[in-house]
């Protein structure tokens, strides 16, 4: 879809495309009363245009001379709305096709059709909010888990604009500093020694550091934490998956090589969302089918943010699993041995001594899923997110940060080096200008027209 120009009055459907209750169609912009005017007459007979921002209006809905549905219309005044432009709101009732209609009829009566994200844009354009606050607005709506939600919110509400405002205030700080001492050296300007450049930069380094080390939390708050579940056949992965998910997803049998293909399913844990992986039994197998099954859990545990690497605890271990021990090097793993209800006759100290001390449970146990989600918890350090802190929400920002951090890191070994203070300052304009681009105080059109891509038509 062609970019409306920002004078445009837009409209859209802000409700998803079924049928419910009430469907809303929003339009903004400089002629939204004109809009509104001509699809909707209030039963009081008070013009549209006279109505006070914050009031809503009880009225039939039109286009042209057809009268298509009675409904109710909000109006919001200029700053004072989502997009700080005029926004007028008609509910209608929730009918696809009825709802169809009156976006064609504000169509006709002079609205554009909104673009994907655009009332946001328009928010980000008129300054109601920062670039972070409005990539937390998408974070928001497509929230699935408590963690996401209070994370969006605390970003909507400007974490991470705050944030970057006080890396890019230190940041100035020191350059100005610098100019201070390079224009006026023989004034009594605080002098600028390479103690005080590392102390401050050190600072502003750890800083950015920090906020790095936070990313993979986020994203795995934000997307989904990937947990696939390995081990030999009939160790109890598929009762795992049943026990966490709290349905029978998987086929469950003392048949070894029961699950031959991945079996998915995305629970609600601790607030956190675990995108689980049920994986065929890792043994050498000639069944063709089970074989590719094994491969295709090979894979899934390369990318897995966490594997639950399982062990039947009431046999020895075998050489199978001994193999598995040298696939999950360097893997964040969960060794968990199952069946504590039977007599053990594993050795725990061995699963112990090579992937650290394991769950001894069995899946059967009622407060199984409940011990599991909290050790996830607590292994990816997920209950250590400050939300209100602010935290890096997505590869965008990301690499704003990285950027950053990299011309920090050029500034302080320009200090060590003895360089002189100007190249000292060029690093520190080039980190000035990635966080700008992080918060979206300076940033191109390409990058704006990227964010608003993920976001649905309506918001
Ligand atoms: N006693 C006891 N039996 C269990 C426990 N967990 C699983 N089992 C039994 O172990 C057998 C195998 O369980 P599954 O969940 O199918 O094992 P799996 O690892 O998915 O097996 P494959 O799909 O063949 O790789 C079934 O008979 C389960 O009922 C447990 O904690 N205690
Ligand atoms: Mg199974």
């Amino acid at each position: 879809m062609s970019e409306n120009s920002i004078n445009s009055t837009v409209c859209a459907i802000a409700t998803p495309a079924a049928v419910g209750g009430i469907s809303v169609v929003r339009i903004s912009g400089e002629r939204a009363f004109d809009v509104a005017e001509k699809v909707f007459k209030p039963v009081s007979g008070r013009a549209v245009c006279e109505m006070k921002g914050y009031t809503a209006a009880y009225g039939k809905i039109y286009d042209g001379a057809e009268r298509l549905d009675d409904g109710v219309l909000l109006v919001f005044r200029a700053p004072h709305s989502y997009t700080g432009e005029d926004v007028c709101e008609i509910s209608c009732h929730g009918g696809i096709y009825v709802t169809r209609r009156v976006m064609t009829a504000c169509l006709k009566a002079g609205a554009e059709a909104a673009a994907a994200g655009e009332f946001t844009k328009r928010a980000l354009l008129n300054g109601k909010m920062s670039l972070t606050q409005a990539e937390a607005v998408a974070d928001l709506i497509s929230a699935q888990g408590e963690q996401m939600l209070s994370c969006s919110n605390s970003q909507r509400e400007g974490a991470m604009y705050r944030c970057a405002e006080r890396i890019s205030e230190k940041i100035m700080d020191v350059s100005a500093q610098i100019s201070a001492w390079i224009d006026y050296p023989e004034d009594d300007t605080p002098v600028v020694t390479e103690e005080w450049l590392k102390e401050r930069l050190g600072g502003i380094k750890s800083e950015l550091d920090e906020l790095l080390s936070g990313y993979d939390r986020g994203r795995m708050i934000r997307d989904g934490i990937s947990c696939a579940i390995v081990g030999k056949p009939n160790v109890g992965k598929s009762t795992i998956m049943n026990a966490l998910s709290g349905v029978q997803r998987s086929i469950v049998s003392d048949i070894a090589g029961t699950t031959r293909d991945i079996v998915e399913e995305t629970v609600n844990l601790g607030g956190a969302v675990l995108l689980l992986s049920d994986c065929a039994g890792i043994r050498e197998t000639d069944d063709e089918v089970e074989r590719i099954g094994v491969e295709i859990m090979l894979q899934k545990l390369e990318n897995a943010d966490i594997v639950l690497a399982v062990f039947d605890g009431s046999r020895e271990l075998s050489e199978e699993d001994r193999r598995l021990f040298t696939r999950l090097k360097g893997k964040n793993v969960i060794p968990i041995v199952n069946k504590s209800d039977l007599n053990i006759t594993l050795d725990i100290s061995e699963v112990e001594r090579k992937l650290g001390e394991p769950l001894v449970v069995s899946a059967k146990d009622e407060d199984f899923a409940e011990r599991l989600g909290r050790e996830i918890t607590t292994r990816l350090d997920l209950d250590k997110l400050d939300a209100s802190a602010g935290f890096i929400a997505n590869e965008r920002q990301r690499s704003c940060v990285i950027k950053a951090a990299d011309a920090v890191e050029k500034a302080l070994s320009a200090t060590a080096a003895g360089v002189t203070p100007d190249v000292i300052g060029v690093q520190l304009e080039y980190a000035l200008s990635a966080i700008y681009e992080l918060s979206g105080k300076s940033v191109s059109d390409e990058v704006i027209s990227e964010v608003f891509k993920r976001f649905c038509v309506g918001k």
